[in-house]
């Protein structure tokens, strides 16, 4: 008889608070598949079958691969646009030695209720190493209901940290990532619809209350990009004022914001091989990671191509991380629960072509 934990998370009948679910009978196991047949539908397996997680940002640190995932949970906050039912609460860390190689779980690494201003939804974050010190950098919405971008310090890469009690000042909507050339760390960060980057202009809050998808542009016009400024060097602040990252077609024109299957949603990430820059990052409705490059972290960037098709599950997230010479992809569907509040993140090895293209990766087997 299979695990029946297992068989419950398999099926997505993680109800409330309660696995109520009992083993399946000896004739019902018969119609449905069975949990290798679900998993051979898949390229890759879920690294942590335990919790669920999401929105994976992969670092090496101390010669280990670090995840700094969203930790997913069940709630009973309804599905809408602005991504309310994202209501997470803590983050845990993961590292593993090398691909392949068993995850460890660091545990509980930070707490809303230890983050003095913040009120909900922990989503996703990422890290960045500086003189021995490790800083976690969080969206959450702090007590009006506006995403701002937090900042958490440890002496380890594993945890616990510490949250500063005040979001880092100039920072507005979510997905924080790092991304460090040499001396210098960028943060990089915004998402259209529930991650609010809609309601600003010129960086100041002009329209938009908690639950309204009001201030999109219209679909001829030049689609939100994401924001980007240099770190102070305590790490804890910016140092510049916030740039806007210009996303251009191949024709050199702004990618517009009707054009859903290549302009930025939410989740960008920064890489570099050799002299390229790459921008990648999820196209939302459309549910791609597309990416695009240029030679200079600021941008512009020209689109490519995608990195990711869709995945099961609404949402589409990842990172990029070189270790031992490979590129990795870390990513999350909803394998595990079929559910797209309740994700699983995975891996899969990454491939640049000579011609400095990326090899799509497929979640699922044609
Ligand atoms: O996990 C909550 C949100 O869903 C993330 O911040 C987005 O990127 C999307 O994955």
């Amino acid at each position: 008889m299979k695990n029946p934990i297992k068989w419950c998370l398999s099926y997505g009948l993680l109800i409330t608070g309660a696995l109520a679910c009992s083993a399946p009978k000896q004739e019902e196991m018969a119609e449905k598949p069975t949990e290798d047949s679900i998993a051979a539908k898949y390229n890759h397996q879920p690294l942590v079958t335990d919790l669920f997680t999401a929105d994976p940002s992969a670092h090496v640190f101390e010669g280990k691969i670090y995840i700094y995932p969203s930790h997913d949970i069940k709630t009973d906050v309804p599905q809408d646009d602005m991504g309310s039912h994202f209501d997470m609460r803590d983050y845990h860390v993961y590292s593993i030695e090398k691909p392949g190689s068993p995850v460890t779980d660091h545990g509980v690494v930070l707490k809303l209720e230890d983050i003095p201003w913040a009120s909900r939804q922990l989503w996703a974050p990422d890290a960045a190493e500086k003189d021995g010190k490790y800083y976690l950098y969080f969206p959450a919405k702090d007590m009006e209901g506006i995403f701002k971008i937090g900042v958490a310090t440890s002496d380890k890469p594993s945890g616990p940290f510490t949250a500063e009690p005040e979001p880092i000042p100039g920072t507005f909507s979510m997905d924080p990532a790092v991304f460090q050339e040499g001396s210098d760390y960028f943060l990089i960060w915004g998402g259209i619809w529930g991650g609010q980057l809609q309601w600003y202009e010129d960086q100041k809050l002009v329209s938009g209350r908690d639950g309204q998808l009001t201030g999109l542009p219209e679909p001829e016009e030049p689609a939100l990009t994401p924001y980007m400024a240099k770190l102070g060097g305590d790490m804890k602040s910016l140092s510049e004022k916030p740039k806007e990252i210009q996303i251009l077609d191949e024709g050199g024109n702004p990618i517009k914001a009707g054009d859903n299957n290549r302009r930025f949603f939410e989740a960008a990430w920064m890489h570099k091989l050799g002299s390229t820059y790459y921008l990648s990052y999820s196209t939302g409705d459309t549910h791609y990671i597309a990416y695009a490059t240029g030679d200079n972290p600021y941008g512009p960037f020209t689109y490519r191509g995608n990195v990711l098709n869709p995945v099961e599950g609404w949402t589409n997230h990842h990172s990029i991380v070189q270790f031992e010479g490979k590129w990795y992809l870390f990513y999350h569907d909803t394998q595990l629960s079929g559910d797209t509040p309740l994700r699983n993140i995975k891996m899969a090895e990454l491939t640049h072509k000579p011609d400095g293209t990326i090899q799509t990766v497929d979640a699922m087997k044609k």
